[in-house]
């Protein structure tokens, strides 16, 4: 696409106005562009992390993938970079030996997260990105469609094939007037997580517009569209203008601007409009970013930690905000500060323009550029502490200690509280004088390693070892499916609590092992009984699976033996990952059946003709029967009753090359 060109579709019909529209139109393949219909779309560039990345590029060699097909794939290290065995160094070797082979740019482990680095280095407006990682939206700050998907889908998209979405509705989140002093980015979400909640995206794309667009950065508006994913959203998107220009001209990638916007009399599906000018700062209260207050509603609670960092707030303006409110100060005594920044881009012109002086110099640990403790790779704070952290995500457990009570707030609001010991409006800090953003963020290239050409990939070796094993493909589905209920969990479980990281994080090329884990947080015996029921069900409330995109978490319930989860509704990345690995995302009917089902129920599903026939659960332990729904596509059906895709595609090219 040339400069200046405006991404256009096919004029008068309601989606192809907004910009959203646009781009899934112009890498439309498969479907139509009509709410609820399911369309496969071209992908562009995708990205992985290390703690799906290696997973995913196992199951790409089950595919016989051997080279990227996209424009750009790049391979992150940064969740997993503590090496206190050998386990995640061999992962790291693992994925660059796959980075040369498929010809993938690799972003070794402290270069920064793999979203910051994503949107300085390698996104572009009017591009699709799928990333196997949920906060993979954050390119949409500059114009992009960024999707987080499991492991599996990137997979497939980086040997070419398509995404496969139904087409969401397009919600126009207006933005007028401009923020007040010490009121931040991260307010902006957090207003929209206040408004419509943790499962108020789910089925949307949350594309922003109107004139305060003007008034915010292309890093601020990445922390929008970022934590945009704790909504459940499909995505988020800014328009592609003149500030995305600046950005890109400033990380020395003028060439890559165009101008991505909606029409003028573009109609949304739903509006929400927020005036910046009466924004307050805010907080997200455990335990869930849509626990969403006033900062002032909870002034004067004591804290224990800051952490600064995570790839919605460690951008050069966020770090620079809070070296300029830091410098010449003394952080509490006794709070521990951490600051982790974005990318080595970033810490290296924070260091060239003195401001690590200032951070440190008043107290804070700087940590390496990574996810560190968002992830619970350390900093996990003592027993009942409350901690402060300008990340996205504060489901229960996550900080790597149980007890722990995690705030989510922008940068100013968590350098006040650093600097009083206690939550504190930052308001009250005084003002905050205009931050000048340096000319250029020079972009570093020595932890990045380019692949070498296609001839000599060809005799690379891939370079497994003893800790990753290969992913066991599931046998098809039987006609009944017949099983107790092994767990019972209520609204918004999370993949947290799933499968969780921290401790467990360097277990992931290691399903068996990790496998032991599951749903650890909320029933430490749960893997006794699916292992003694020979798996079951998993009963379940409202949004369930929300938060990451993590595919262990239907990877090793399925590798366990778990036939379907019966919910009341689920979040969307997981609910694929559900389909992926062969196990089956059943709804209730009638959503108060919930109450008929208790752990341990022994069930009874007849599943022969799925998609043809009412589904009729029978709870043989209560004798009574519930009708269940789903919304699974056909070809969904066609994966799980092949035991999941991944199992479905290897044996269809084995069937072509016998
Ligand atoms: C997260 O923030 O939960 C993660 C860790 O980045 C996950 C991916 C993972 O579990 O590896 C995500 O957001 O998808
Ligand atoms: Fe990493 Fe945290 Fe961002 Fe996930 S949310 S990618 S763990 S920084």
């Amino acid at each position: 696409m040339q400069k200046d060109e405006k991404i256009s579709g096919p004029a008068g019909m309601g989606i192809l106005k907004t910009l959203t529209g646009k781009i899934l139109a112009s890498h439309l393949e498969v479907g139509k562009l009509e709410h609820g219909k399911k369309i496969g779309i071209h992908i562009d560039q995708t990205l992985t992390q290390d703690a799906t990345g290696t997973v995913a590029y196992l199951q790409s060699e089950a595919l016989g993938i051997t080279r990227a097909q996209t424009e750009l794939s790049v391979s992150y290290i940064d969740h997993n970079t503590l090496k206190m065995d050998n386990k995640n160094a061999d992962d790291h070797v693992y994925l660059q030996s796959i980075a040369a082979k498929y010809g993938l740019i690799l972003s070794k482990a402290g270069n920064g997260i793999c979203h910051q680095v994503h949107l300085e280095r390698y996104a572009k407006p009017g591009k699709t990105l799928l990333g196997s990682d949920s906060h993979t939206p954050t390119a949409g700050g500059l114009g992009a469609i960024a999707i987080g998907a499991g492991g599996l889908d990137v997979a497939l998209a980086i040997g070419g094939t398509a995404f496969y979405l139904k087409t969401p509705k397009v919600v126009g989140v207006k933005l007028t007037g401009k923020l007040k002093p010490m009121v931040a980015a991260k307010d902006i979400i957090l207003e929209v997580l206040r408004r419509i909640g943790v499962k108020g995206g789910v089925g949307k794309i949350l594309e922003y517009h109107g004139p305060g667009v003007a008034t915010l950065t292309v890093p601020e508006r990445a922390t929008i569209t970022n934590m945009g994913a704790e909504t459940g959203a499909t995505t988020s998107v800014f328009p592609s203008d003149e500030n995305t220009r600046d950005f890109l001209v400033r990380v020395g990638r003028e060439k890559d601007w165009v101008m991505v916007q909606a029409d003028e009399d573009v109609k949304y599906d739903e509006m929400i409009e927020i005036n910046l000018s009466k924004l307050v700062p805010l907080i997200a209260k455990p335990h869930s970013p849509g626990n969403v207050v006033p900062v002032s509603e909870i002034e004067g609670l004591k804290i224990d930690q800051v952490c600064i960092g995570s790839c919605t707030n460690a951008s050069f303006k966020d770090l620079m905000t809070a070296a300029y409110m830091l410098k010449g100060k003394k952080v509490k005594s006794e709070i521990s500060l951490t600051i982790s920044p974005g990318s080595m881009s970033i810490f290296y012109e924070l260091a060239e323009h003195g401001f690590v002086a200032d951070l440190i110099g008043a107290g804070a640990r700087m940590l390496e550029c990574t996810c560190g403790p968002c992830i619970g790779q350390g900093q996990a704070p003592k027993t009942n502490a409350v901690t402060v952290r300008t990340f996205n995500r504060n489901f229960p457990g996550r900080t790597g200690t149980a007890t722990a009570q995690m705030y989510l707030s922008s940068v100013e609001t968590a350098v006040s509280c650093a600097l009083t010991g206690e939550i504190t409006d930052p308001r009250r800090m005084g003002e905050l004088r205009e931050i000048p953003m340096p000319a250029s963020l020079r972009m570093k290239t020595a932890l990045i390693v380019s692949p070498p050409d296609k001839e000599e990939a060809e005799k690379i070796e891939l370079i497994h070892g003893p800790n990753i094993k290969p992913i066991k493909l599931k046998g098809p589905l039987p006609d009944t499916l017949d099983g107790k209920v092994l767990i019972k969990l209520e609204d918004n479980i999370s993949t947290d609590i799933i499968m969780p990281a921290g401790i467990y994080l360097a277990l992931r090329s290691n399903v068996p092992e990790y496998a032991m884990h599951v749903f650890e947080p909320v029933d430490p015996n749960f893997y006794k009984k699916a292992r003694d029921n020979n798996g079951g069900f998993i009963v379940a409330g409202e949004n369930y699976g929300q938060g990451s995109s993590r595919e262990h978490a239907a990877l090793c319930p399925s590798s366990l033996g778990i036939k379907a989860v019966i919910a009341k509704s689920f979040a969307r990345i997981h609910m694929a990952n559900l389909v992926n690995f062969g196990i089956l995302p059943l709804v209730f009917k009638d959503p108060a059946d919930y109450d008929k089902i208790d752990e341990m129920d022994h069930l009874e599903l007849a599943v022969k003709n799925l998609g043809k026939e009412d589904l009729i659960l029978k709870n043989l332990t209560k004798n009574l029967e519930i009708n269940l729904d789903h919304s699974i596509t056909s070809s969904d059906i066609e994966n799980i009753e092949a035991g999941g895709k991944l199992a479905l595609i290897s044996r269809q090219n084995k069937q072509t090359t016998d």
